[in-house]
């Protein structure tokens, strides 16, 4: 009794000791950051820029560690998933450079036992319906592009301008779903309010980018050369940028010329010039959520096992020379037009 008695605070040190043992253990193990990825098609994009930058702060509130990598091509982004498995990713974000790619993603992605969400681009089956049990968040891209319609039809009547003396030029990209959405929309919405169908044209891009618009608005123009004023739809802010390049290679300028892009991201440069453009305006999509609640997303569904919902949509609104510095400060994105 005497002995226990005396041998008790001993003992209770050596507890303590090995509990502070165990838990100096454990914390080694937590501090470890989760690593979650984030992969982009065209990291020139200043819409990818963003979506990596709101992802950013998903990491520093949630305190994971955000690896971003860039995927051009469908060879390099099936390497990537490598490089994050190697890094010890467990799960990641992408907008792949191929939808068709969706099934050798996911494949592989189970296979380093990781988990995967799409952005913006949805992956697609061989037989061309969507992966719908990959979660995935995009944009509602059928009524953006009914809005960008009706906004162009609006602006036209505004500026007194006849349909048939006006011309529609769209620059599409087909090949993927939410950019054909997004035209297929702006043609509807324009036919609808009454714009001549058989003076509504698309301009297919071989590329998606500017430059790949360029080239689509200069074929147009050269066909229709009798035309003298312009309404410009296209896929997103570059497309109609590319356009309204082309078009100023013919002297179209701004008084004969209304484009409205999509993203509002990578325009901004082009809505601030002193003097105004064939660029109207352009819908700004949220790419605060696009960045920043997919990376949460995976990070709740890597840390405790949240799944993520299978579809979201994201909406857009219209912002112009007028007003882009304000729209842009309201949805949180100041920082582009300080
Ligand atoms: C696609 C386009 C991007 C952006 C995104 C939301 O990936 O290529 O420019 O519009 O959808």
């Amino acid at each position: 009794m005497k002995l226990m008695f005396k041998a008790s605070p001993l003992v209770r040190i050596a507890g303590l000791a090995i509990v502070l043992l165990v838990l100096a253990g454990c914390s080694k193990g937590s501090v470890e950051k989760v690593k979650i990825g984030f992969v982009v098609k065209q990291p020139e994009e200043p819409w990818f820029q963003r979506e990596w930058k709101f992802a950013e702060q998903a990491a520093q509130k949630y305190g994971f560690e955000l690896v971003k990598l860039e995927a051009r091509d469908s060879e390099r982004a099936l390497a990537v998933i490598d490089t994050m498995a190697i890094q010890g990713v467990k799960g990641f974000v992408i907008c792949t450079p191929d939808v068709r790619l969706g099934p050798q993603i996911v494949a592989k992605t189970q296979q380093k036992g990781m988990k995967v969400i799409s952005v913006d681009d949805q992956f697609v089956k061989p037989d061309g319906t969507f992966m719908t049990d990959v979660p995935y968040l995009g944009i509602a891209a059928r009524k953006i592009g009914e809005d960008v319609g009706t906004e162009l039809f609006k602006e036209m009547r505004k500026r007194g301008w006849k349909p048939e003396e006006t011309g529609a030029c769209v620059i599409t990209f087909d090949e993927l779903d939410t950019t054909r959405e997004r035209t297929d929309g702006a043609i509807d919405s324009l036919t609808k309010a009454g714009f001549p169908k058989e003076r509504i044209f698309r301009a297919p891009q071989k590329t998606s980018d500017l430059e790949g618009a360029f080239n689509a608005g200069n074929i147009l123009l050269t066909q229709q050369s009798q035309i003298k004023r312009w309404l410009i739809a296209g896929i997103n802010d570059s497309a109609v940028l590319g356009a309204v390049r082309a078009m100023e290679s013919k002297n179209l300028g701004a008084d004969a010329v209304i484009g409205i892009g999509i993203n509002g991201t990578d325009c901004i440069g082009e809505l601030a010039k002193p003097n105004p453009t064939g660029f109207f305006g352009s819908m700004l999509l949220q790419s605060r959520i696009h960045g920043f609640v997919t990376a949460e997303m995976m990070y709740k569904w890597v840390a405790e096992g949240v799944e993520p919902p299978k579809d979201t949509r994201t909406t857009g609104i219209l912002m112009t020379r007028e007003d882009f510095k304000q729209v842009l400060t309201d949805q949180g994105l100041g920082d582009l037009v300080k």
